[in-house]
């Protein structure tokens, strides 16, 4: 036994991760370290489970590979060497660096760039107030939600749904286009609850055989990008076959015969030539939920990654509409609660700042960075970036474009990391950023209703500063004035708490959590949904979708009317016969994790997912290697053979960095920066490829 260690006590915080099931965690400290951590047990959606990684999560924390001083570049970009500084010196260099950006193009040259690598409202979107204090070039996230989101407003008019708790309340559990047991384990606790405590049945929609799958009472399996058209028959056999509420929708609907006769020819056997999944499957799923009206449909983001995403999503919130499932407690459908928080950000991003610096789309950083003057908006090139909490050089589609960008000599680039990812490989200045455990933050549930303190709860690691000091830093260099700079990530979160309603920054440490769950009738849309009129809308008006930028991304003209299968998806050609779907494997978390062994154990090398007879047909064999090529690159990964696959599509679970692949080219290589209609973002599942042997 260790003399010296300090007792270990417990303490409670937040998952900071980008996961829609943010768990509540109870963290062992000891001797001013992370040791276990655990889910918190009193937490109703949490209910003691998290996932595997986290749980090990002192690995990642205490790891010997952690950034711990700021860094400079010493030899060619990307040659991987660099020198300690101090802080001083890497702060003033890159303040130094902002102004000569400044004064050569002016203030749109520089673009302060981030994603939720920590979902706390604190140092996730503070890097936004120092942006509009100087009039950077302002960043439109997209990566990751605009698809899902854009798609399930264009409905309900709201992103918010039935309490996901409900889950367990229902008698049939549709799990759509997501995978929980590896990205959200907490759906499974719930989903699970309903199967022993009621005998519900579980449904996958999915594209292979997932973990998530290998668990399903009702695997329905179709091919990428062919929802809308399994929604759409589905709803073909509800108004058919007499299970379409008429009452519910003369009521709550905008047009329901319209819909009803734009769905005559949207029939099983249609539906069946477009996803694979034979018609009679189609009619056994249909009549489940016709017959269930206790259908609790959880629709998750992988389906929506396609460039007919948004529709995708909308055709599925249609399906409870027309059933009146909204109206039963476990019935309805429900993708993300983000609406319910309503936050008052203007001390943490600034919002009192004006601004009209142009907005650059985050997930075209490839064109932005290779001066592509469309995706600059005409504006002067981008020749300074600050980087928080992502890591685009491995998760941005076109990465060809990408790493292009990051090469250019007359780019400056600050990264501010935990590790040496392939991203802060790239930079000038590195420097170290503190984990959740070593700074205070807030957080939200997007996939449950939880607000939860994230206190910091051990000393930061060697040098290490959290994002709220760096911007702080930079804001004091720089001459940007806000009232927010001048306050502690602890009274950002008792502002953001006293402004809606939800107490004190003590309370909340006292009460770890706060279910914020509305009442039933506002969860069930009882009074209406979120339009004038309180009308579901059968018929989107895509053209003014009501998602967060007025901007106008992908062919939005050539939307759909009505819900159908938008035929925009990349389809398979004789040249790229293979559609390839690009989904998160268990143990990393986008590209987080990839740095620990416990991850990288169980991952083992990046895989492709063949189908056996395919793999004959190419004469490929279990173990290969394969180069597999899109119109945008080529990426090398191992075959696995595996028949949980409708024969031409393949799947590789990502996102490992380029270097982890033979060639040093990884996945995003063959990923598309087009943007999705009508929101923007990335169609990441959505790629039509060829395969070869090596
Ligand atoms: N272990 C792990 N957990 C994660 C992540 C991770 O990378 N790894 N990422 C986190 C992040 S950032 C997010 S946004 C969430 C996302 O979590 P989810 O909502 O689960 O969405 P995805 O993980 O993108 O996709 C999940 C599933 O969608 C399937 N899919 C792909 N295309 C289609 C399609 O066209 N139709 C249908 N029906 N299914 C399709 C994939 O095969 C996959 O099984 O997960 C978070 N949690
Ligand atoms: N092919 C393919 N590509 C994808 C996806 C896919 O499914 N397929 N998924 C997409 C999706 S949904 C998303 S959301 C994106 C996500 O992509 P990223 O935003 O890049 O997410 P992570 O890879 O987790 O990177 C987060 C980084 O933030 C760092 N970090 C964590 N906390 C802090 C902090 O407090 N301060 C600082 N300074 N840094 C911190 C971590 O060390 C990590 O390197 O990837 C997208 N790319
Ligand atoms: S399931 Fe998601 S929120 Fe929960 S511990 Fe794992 S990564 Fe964090
Ligand atoms: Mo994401």
């Amino acid at each position: 036994m260790n003399q010296h260690l300090s007792p270990a006590r417990t303490a409670s915080s937040a998952c900071p991760h980008d996961c829609p099931s943010t768990c509540a965690l109870e963290i062992e400290v000891v001797d001013g370290r992370i040791g276990r951590v655990r889910g918190a047990r009193d937490n109703s959606f949490t209910a003691g489970i998290i996932c595997a990684k986290v749980a090990r999560y002192a690995e990642r924390a205490n790891h010997p590979d952690r950034l711990t001083r700021p860094l400079r570049r010493m030899g060619a970009k990307g040659n991987g060497a660099y020198a300690p500084i101090g802080w001083d010196e890497a702060l003033d260099e890159i303040a130094h660096q902002f102004r000569e950006a400044e004064r050569r193009f002016g203030p749109e040259a520089v673009w302060p760039y981030y994603y939720a690598g920590t979902m706390g409202l604190v140092m996730r979107d503070g890097i936004n107030r120092l942006t509009r204090a100087k009039g950077y070039s302002r960043f439109f996230s997209s990566i990751c939600v605009n698809p899902a989101w854009s798609g399930f407003m264009a409905g309900t008019g709201k992103l918010a749904g039935p309490d996901p708790r409900e889950m367990a309340k229902s008698d049939f559990v549709v799990i759509w286009g997501t995978n929980p047991v590896s990205t959200q384990i907490n759906v499974m606790t719930h989903a699970i609850r309903a199967r022993k405590e009621r005998g519900a049945k579980i449904a996958v929609v999915d594209v292979y055989r997932s973990p998530t799958m290998e668990q399903a009472d009702i695997s329905v399996l179709i091919r990428p990008g062919t929802d809308g058209a399994l929604a759409c028959a589905v709803m073909h056999v509800l108004f058919r076959d007499g299970f379409a509420d008429r009452d519910y929708l003369a009521e709550f609907a905008d047009d329901a015969e319209g819909f009803e006769a734009h769905l005559a020819e949207r029939t099983p056997e249609w539906a069946a030539a477009i996803t694979g999944l034979p018609a009679a499957e189609i009619e056994a799923f249909a009549q489940f939920i016709g017959r269930t009206p206790k259908t609790f449909i959880r629709a998750g983001y992988g389906f929506t990654r396609s460039r007919n995403g948004a529709v995708a999503m909308h055709a599925v919130s249609c399906i409870p509409t027309i059933t009146g499932s909204w109206k039963h407690e476990g019935g309805g459908v429900f993708h993300s609660n983000s609406a319910i928080y309503g936050w008052n950000k203007t001390m943490v991003e600034g919002l009192d700042i004006p601004t009209r610096a142009r907005e650059l789309d985050q997930s075209r950083i490839g064109d932005i960075l290779t001066g592509d003057p469309e995706a600059l908006l005409g504006g002067p090139p981008v020749s300074a970036m600050l980087i928080q909490n992502t890591n685009p050089v491995s998760v941005a589609p076109d990465q060809e474009t990408v790493r292009r960008g990051f090469a250019r000599e007359d780019l400056f680039v600050a990264v501010h990391e935990q590790f040496m990812t392939e991203t802060a490989a790239m930079a000038d200045i590195v420097l170290p950023a503190t984990m959740f455990t070593e700074h205070d933050d807030l957080y939200q549930g997007g996939g449950n209703q939880y607000v939860i303190l994230g206190p910091k709860l051990v000393e930061p690691m060697g040098e290490c500063r959290s994002n709220h000091e760096v911007i702080g830093a930079l804001a004091d260099r720089l001459g940007a004035v806000h009232e927010g700079f001048q306050m502690s990530p602890r009274d950002h979160i008792d502002f953001m708490l006293r402004a809606a309603g939800r107490g004190t920054v003590e309370a909340l440490e006292e009460a770890r959590f706060l279910d914020i769950q509305p009442d039933f009738a506002t969860a069930h849309y009882e009074k209406g949904f979120n339009w004038p009129d309180g009308k579901f809308r059968l018929k989107p008006d895509w053209a003014r979708s009501r998602f967060s930028s007025p901007a106008k991304f992908g062919p939005v003209e050539d939307m759909p009317a009505w819900p159908d299968h938008w035929a925009v998806i990349e389809e398979a050609t004789a040249e790229y016969p293979f559609r390839l779907v690009t989904a998160p494997a268990r143990s990393f978390l986008n590209s987080t994790f990839t740095e620990t062994e416990g991850s990288l154990v169980r991952e083992k090398r990046p895989e492709l997912l063949l189908h056996p007879e395919d793999a004959a047909a190419l004469e490929i064999g279990d173990g290969d290697l394969v180069v597999v090529t899109s119109a945008r690159g080529q990426v090398q990964l191992h075959a696995r053979l595996f028949d949980g696959l409708r024969r031409g599509v393949v799947v590789a679970e990502s996102i490992w960095p380029n270097r982890a692949h033979e060639g040093g080219r990884g996945i995003n290589s063959l990923t598309g920066a087009d943007p999705v209609a009508p929101a923007g973002g990335a169609a990441l599942h959505d790629n039509r490829v060829r395969i070869g042997r090596v």
